[in-house]
């Protein structure tokens, strides 16, 4: 399982969208945000560029901490 940090999230309809922008990712499932933490976790079912993690979040309206 991997976790990132998600910056800007502040309601289910964020999370929803995170949740949405991960799971669209070729290679990531079992996508779980958890809002009070401002973390997504998810598998990798193979190596994923963390630069397009970074793409789709922001894409999305939000951000990655680091
Ligand atoms: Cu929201």
């Amino acid at each position: 399982m991997t976790t990132i940090k998600i910056k800007g999230m502040s309601c289910k309809h964020c999370v929803m969208a995170v949740t949405k922008a991960l799971g669209g990712i070729d290679g990531i499932k079992d996508v779980q945000v958890d809002l009070e933490k401002g973390e997504a976790t998810f598998t990798e079912e193979k190596p994923i560029d963390r630069a397009i993690v970074r793409e789709r979040i922001v894409k999305a309206g939000f951000d990655i901490a680091d």
